[in-house]
């Protein structure tokens, strides 16, 4: 049972289809963050492992990059269903190991990884490729797309099997082998992912998971001179050190980093839809969404009775343990993540800001020693202070009015990250004209998170390179190659 295991073992490797423990046997500690405490360990896999995991890959590669789409994708849907069988047991490992409410585990992260699976799966089966016909030279090209070879995802721990699995799903329907590392804050779900893929009938070495530190264990897959492509989400100084070692080396690279998202509200909006949702785009997962939106931006004349009203919802959400059913907001992920934001609560006056709602730890009963904060509202007085400019990467929010579109369109581009931006507005044209002036990769408007996996996903600026997602994703994971063929 998935359950028990969660409990106190010591996770390992997955390689070639087998668990192993990490060769040079050195572990880490892994923590459940609700309640503060170590409850398993994980390997801190070396430069051995990975070179492990790479024979295991190199050796499976040629039967799985041969396999027909259809083979291919009904693997892929095995595990889809794999996962979606196991839901109620990995959401509980998921909320376990990253701190995320129970319910939230329950509805979105674990789902979602099986949709992932589910939709590469069909996908690949319709995957085109190009032809280009020379007229009047007598010339027929066409475009091969084929599997890299071996490939490395990486990945971090805000969405932990969601994020993983929208790496590995499109890259081993596209024909790859992978060698694969979760964030080693949570790594338990994909931990349990390798006994799933053996389940569903994965040939062994098609995908190895490795455990550790992205220092040692991450360090060795993007040195590797075999691992010919890296997609990565997380930070944007660690996509900027993977960008500096892989590119001299002439990798691919899917880089999605970090956010600063703006919400930006006008009067003319769905009101009372804007709120409930502006709840959610601030404060879900603890904030730690790279799209939540941190930055709200609200037209002058509702913003007060907006500051009065996202006070008020702000209040009423629950702080708890995640495994209980009315905690609306659960632990940070890591004691060390908790002070990070705490550090950015501490300075609001210096940076003349206002805690408008929150900014302080909880003691959650039964649970004291968890990583608990308030969900914080801040006023601020410009778009420069470093609350309006850093990541925080909690649940953390600032606010502040404007005028008019002109200068809330300089408001939400005067920042280095251009992951997305909210808009609430039912005016078309302004609509339109932002859209297209809004310098992110993603934009919603009167929503927020609504995902069509069909959609280019990906930022701009330091947020990161490439654009993840439907065929963009198995584009990324293949490698065009032109044939030429001229005719008498
Ligand atoms: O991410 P890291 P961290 C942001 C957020 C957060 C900050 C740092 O602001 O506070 O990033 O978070 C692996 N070679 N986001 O430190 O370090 C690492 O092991 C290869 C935004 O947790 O970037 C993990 O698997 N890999 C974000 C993954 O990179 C390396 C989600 C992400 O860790 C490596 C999370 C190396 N040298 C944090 N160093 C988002 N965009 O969604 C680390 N890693």
């Amino acid at each position: 049972m998935v359950g028990e295991k969660t409990s106190s073992m010591k996770i390992q490797n997955y390689i070639d289809g087998k668990f192993l423990n990490p060769i040079a046997d050195q572990w880490i500690d892994n923590y459940n963050p609700s309640k503060g405490e170590v409850y398993g360990q994980i390997p801190n896999s070396t430069k051995e492992d990975i070179e492990l995991a790479v024979t295991a890959a190199k050796k499976a590669f040629p039967v799985w990059s041969n396999t027909t789409l259809n083979e291919r994708s009904e693997i892929l849907s095995k595990i889809a269903k794999g996962i979606f069988d196991k839901l109620p047991e990995l959401a509980k490992a998921e909320s376990k190991d990253n701190g995320k409410p129970l319910s939230l585990a329950t509805k979105i992260d674990i789902p979602r990884a099986s949709s992932n699976f589910q939709f590469f799966a069909d996908a690949i089966t319709q995957f085109p490729s190009e032809a280009h016909e020379s007229i009047g030279l007598n010339a027929i090209n066409f475009t091969l797309r084929q599997p890299i070879g071996i490939v490395g995802c990486i990945s971090p721990w805000n969405l932990p099997l969601y994020l993983f699995t929208w790496k590995i799903a499109p890259a081993l329907a596209a024909g790859n082998c992978v060698v694969a590392k979760p964030s080693e804050v949570t790594p338990m779900t994909a931990f349990l992912l390798g006994e799933i893929c053996n389940k569903a009938g994965l040939p062994s070495g098609v995908l190895n998971i490795v455990h550790g530190l992205g220092q040692t264990t991450g360090q060795a897959i993007i040195e590797h001179a075999n691992i010919k492509a890296i997609s990565f989400t997380g930070g944007t100084a660690t996509g900027a050190h993977i960008a500096k070692t892989a590119a001299p080396m002439f990798k691919k690279l899917s880089l999605e980093l970090g956010g600063k998202n703006p919400n930006i509200i006008f009067a003319d909006c769905d009101y009372e839809k804007m709120l409930s949702t502006t709840l959610r785009s601030s404060f879900a997962n603890q904030g730690q969404i790279c799209l939540c939106g941190s930055r709200i931006f609200v037209e002058e004349n509702i913003y007060e009775r907006f500051k009065k009203d996202f006070i008020r919802k702000v209040s009423q959400l629950t702080i708890g343990n995640p495994f209980d059913e009315d905690s609306d907001i659960g632990a940070l992920v890591s004691k060390n993540h908790l002070e990070k934001v705490k550090s950015y609560i501490d300075i609001v006056e210096e940076e003349g800001g206002k805690v408008l709602y929150g900014g302080e730890k909880v003691i959650v009963s039964g649970s004291e020693n968890g990583y608990y904060l308030q969900p914080t509202i801040i006023e601020v007085s410009n778009n420069d202070c470093k609350l309006n400019q850093e990541e925080i990467f909690g649940p953390v929010v600032t606010i502040m009015p404007f005028k008019n579109e002109e200068e809330v369109l300089k408001l939400a581009n005067n920042v280095k990250y251009g992951l997305s931006a909210t808009l609430w507005t039912n005016n078309l044209n302004r609509t339109m004209k932002m859209s297209k002036q809004l310098q992110v990769g993603i934009v919603w408007v009167n929503t927020w998170l609504m995902r069509d996996l069909r959609t280019p996903f990906g930022g701009v600026k330091a947020s990161g390179v490439g654009r993840e997602g439907g065929f963009e994703a198995l584009r990324f994971f293949t490698e065009p190659k032109n044939v030429c063929i001229s005719y008498d």
